[in-house]
């Protein structure tokens, strides 16, 4: 006799009973998760060597608004659209048919990204560059990048500043740090009092010998002289090899100056590769960390967004596995038994709280993943097979025309 859903959900409720969790409340919090979907991750995306073209791959901000929506139809829990003030407007420069067409779509528009990189005026850099016209013309970018979220009503600034330099001796490291705080200052005096300023940090690329904003510590320090509007944003690909980045998440979390989440995997450096296929356990021991400041009474205001580049994989399909892996991630934090974990932190019972901890995260949490999507008006419980029976994707191979592939341009 086969088991049902209802069968395995109530055999795990059973098992998460023992453990001191309320059902109820994971539950609800499953339904209360949110992440935003990058605009740039459907459609093509590859490395800096080349590009492989996918058939019926979103062009148009058009097409990828509505690959948005179907991922949302599939999940349930990505209403959100995070754009790039180069990538998502109409040709003639709007944004309001933007968010009007998401609208008719289901969709809102969430973290607006400025553009420090593509032109050919950062060659230097952006608001770090030695040149002032390129610093003064990157605070008018930012001023106007205000407006343009205000005119959306998005209430987060993601700003990822990719100046460096490539070798000893060709800046003042200093006067950078001077110019970045001027720059990033006044886009945070731009913003309306309801706006965030999420601060992003790279350890390098596109530069090589410095990067202005290299590190978490360089990101909180920039945060704090910035006031409360501005928290530093984790993108999980930018750390060098086996940094513990669960640590930074506790750290920030202490602080209140956990912004966001850019969510990927790295092997190697900045991979952008599918979340929860490399590293399965940092995920989750992030969450832990998030769910644990949260039952201790701290703000865990947290704009979570994924930031991946799916070069072999269908992007739609890499999009919603990542989704869905965030969910196991996050479903497992919160089924540890934290009053058990407690005891045994007190008792300095180094065994037993690994165990109790990697029990959670062993613990299969699909019945009551499944369980929630049914709860949340699913089609059905899987998402990926969701995509792959509804259609969508013989649609769009069908009416969408292939584009040639070039590597970026200006914006
Ligand atoms: C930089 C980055 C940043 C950009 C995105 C396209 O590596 O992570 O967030 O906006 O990639
Ligand atoms: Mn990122
Ligand atoms: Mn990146």
């Amino acid at each position: 006799m086969a088991y049902t859903l209802k069968d395995n959900y109530d055999a795990l409720c059973e098992k998460l009973a023992s453990r001191n969790v309320d059902i109820e409340w994971v539950k609800n919090k499953l339904k209360e998760q949110r992440i935003e979907l990058p605009s740039w991750a459907v459609g093509n995306s590859g490395t800096r060597y080349g590009t492989f073209s996918d058939k019926g791959a979103a062009v148009t901000v058009w097409d990828r608004i509505d690959d948005c929506a179907e991922i949302q139809r599939c999940l349930g829990i990505t209403p959100l659209m995070a754009t790039h003030v180069c990538w998502d407007k109409t040709e003639d420069g709007n944004f309001i048919p933007v968010k009007e067409y998401a609208a008719e779509k289901g969709m809102r528009l969430g973290t607006l990204h400025p553009n420090t990189f593509s032109g050919q005026q950062f060659r230097y850099g952006s608001m770090c560059s030695p040149v002032r016209e390129v610093r003064e013309q990157t605070k008018e970018h930012f001023a106007e990048c205000v407006r343009i979220a205000r005119e959306l009503n998005c209430k987060t600034i993601g700003m990822w500043v990719a100046d460096g330099t490539n070798y000893p001796g060709q800046d003042v490291l200093r006067e950078r740090k001077h110019r970045l705080f001027e720059g990033l200052n006044c886009l945070c005096s731009a913003m309306d009092s309801d706006m965030t300023l999420l601060l992003e940090y790279k350890p390098f690329e596109p530069f090589f010998y410095t990067t202005d904003v290299n590190d978490w510590g360089m990101s909180l320090l920039m945060c704090e002289k910035l006031g409360d509007q501005a928290k530093v944003l984790v993108d999980l690909g930018h750390h060098v090899s086996g940094v513990n980045v669960e640590q930074i998440i506790a750290t920030l979390l202490d602080e209140q100056k956990l912004g966001g989440f850019h969510f990927n995997n790295r092997r190697y450096a900045d991979d952008d590769l599918i979340l929860g296929t490399v590293n399965p356990l940092e995920i989750f021991m992030i969450y832990k960390e998030i769910t644990d400041a949260g039952l201790d009474g701290l703000p865990t205001d947290i704009t979570y967004m994924l930031d991946q580049s799916h070069n072999i994989e269908n992007s739609i399909e890499g999009i919603i596995y990542s989704v869905m892996n965030i969910q196991t991630a996050f479903a497992k934090s919160l089924i540890i038994d934290r009053k058990a974990l407690s005891d045994s932190q007190s008792n300095n019972d180094t065994v037993l709280s690994n165990k109790l901890v990697m029990e959670a995260f062993e613990t299969d949490v699909q019945p009551l993943i499944e369980t929630v999507r049914l709860e949340l008006g699913l089609e059905n419980t899987n998402p990926l097979a969701n995509y792959r029976n509804s259609g969508y994707q013989k649609k769009i191979e069908a009416t969408r025309t292939a584009v040639a592939l070039t590597l970026g341009g200006g914006c």
